[in-house]
């Protein structure tokens, strides 16, 4: 995605430079963990699954902590320090974002993921995945007692990683749940069903985790932001409607993975769309072929889709929640802080990974 504005593009490249780079600091700081004896198969085994699992995104929400701190500050460049917490609060995003891939590729018996196979589908990983899973998690407890203990907002760093991982695992839930054998009823899948397991799935750690954890470093306390949190909830939303609409319609060369909602009976975007739009016999189709994991099945959902228009719904969808964003966003009182949601908002809009 291009900089924001006015000859800023290669204060923009650096800002990605300097953030690739301390990734690799916090790794060696990791593997050098005096609270562990690594022997050298654990050291390799750490470094290979880290390197394998945490890079290869797109590092939105880690770059986006770096963006809105130097727009709350109002500053293009920052001291080498602040440019080191800020960017380690980006990677510690991306870790808590790698901890919940690895294990919802397992949940949701995904193929690949970043165009490469899903950590557990490698040769020799399997379910060692699951505790990868928990040691990643702990790496951001790692990272942040090394870099942020004594300073003053600590505690409400640690409470605000700990307050956004149950809402994602409780979103989680919801998600998974839906799709037990014997509870597959697709008479229950509605646009609130849908709304309420993306909000908690989705929307917290991906917006308003980065935001929060830029006004944290700029001293600011959180319970004046409600809403700015608001609205990046609905900005969450909004990006998981995109992420359903991709599982479908995206290339999978581009987007990095195969789409597995269809076969997994997921409560998608497109499907209660489908449920609105259809008719007896329309619906008869849906009852009958969604969930299956027969390649003949899934065409006929696809095509399903494709007769009720839903690419059409999804662009109007997509300029519709454009639309009221930026409303919200204006009628904010602080201009940085307008500018840091309208810069995230950039960042996604049509987006086509
Ligand atoms: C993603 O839901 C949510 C989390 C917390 C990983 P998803 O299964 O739709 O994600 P993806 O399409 O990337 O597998
Ligand atoms: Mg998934
Ligand atoms: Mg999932
Ligand atoms: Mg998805």
């Amino acid at each position: 995605m291009a900089a924001a504005g006015n000859g800023s593009a290669a204060a923009g490249g650096d800002t990605k430079a300097v953030f690739a780079q301390i990734y690799y600091k916090l790794k060696e700081e990791l593997l050098a963990d005096p609270a562990f004896e690594f022997t050298p198969e654990s050291h390799q085994w750490i470094d290979r699954m880290v390197d394998y699992t945490v890079l290869g995104g797109k590092c939105n929400r880690g770059l986006s902590v770096v963006d809105s701190y130097k727009l709350l500050k109002g500053a293009d460049v920052l001291p080498e320090d602040e440019m080191f917490l800020a960017c380690t609060l980006g990677w510690c995003i991306e870790w808590l974002q790698a901890f919940f891939l690895v294990l919802d590729d397992i949940m949701d018996d995904s193929h690949t993921r970043r165009g490469q196979p899903c950590w557990f589908r490698v040769p020799q990983v399997g379910m060692i995945a699951c505790n990868d899973g928990i040691i990643l998690r702990n790496h951001i407890s790692r990272i942040l007692r090394r870099h942020f203990k004594g300073k003053p907002y600590y505690a409400d760093l640690l409470d605000l990683f700990n307050e956004v991982e149950f809402k994602t695992a409780s979103g989680q839930l919801l998600d998974l749940i839906t799709t037990h054998e014997g509870e597959k009823d697709l008479t229950k899948y509605n646009i609130t069903v849908h709304r309420r397991i993306v909000q908690y799935k989705t929307a917290y750690y991906s917006f308003y985790l980065p935001v929060a954890c830029a006004l944290l470093l700029s001293g600011e306390d959180l319970n004046n932001y409600g809403a700015v949190e608001n609205i990046l909830v609905e900005m969450g939303i909004y990006f998981q409607v995109q992420d359903d609409y991709l599982d479908c319609y995206g290339a999978p060369e581009f987007i990095g993975k195969i789409g597995t909602d269809i076969e997994d009976y997921k409560c998608s975007w497109l499907v209660v769309q489908a449920l609105k739009r259809s008719d007896e016999s329309q619906k008869k189709i849906l009852f009958e072929n969604y969930g299956k994991k027969d390649p003949a099945c899934v065409m006929k959902v696809k095509n399903l889709y494709k007769e009720l228009n839903l690419e059409a719904v999804y662009l109007e969808y997509e300029s519709e929640s454009y639309k009221k964003l930026i409303a919200e966003i204006e009628a904010q009182p602080s201009v940085p802080v307008q500018n840091v949601l309208k810069s995230f908002l950039h960042k996604i809009y049509k987006r086509q990974k």
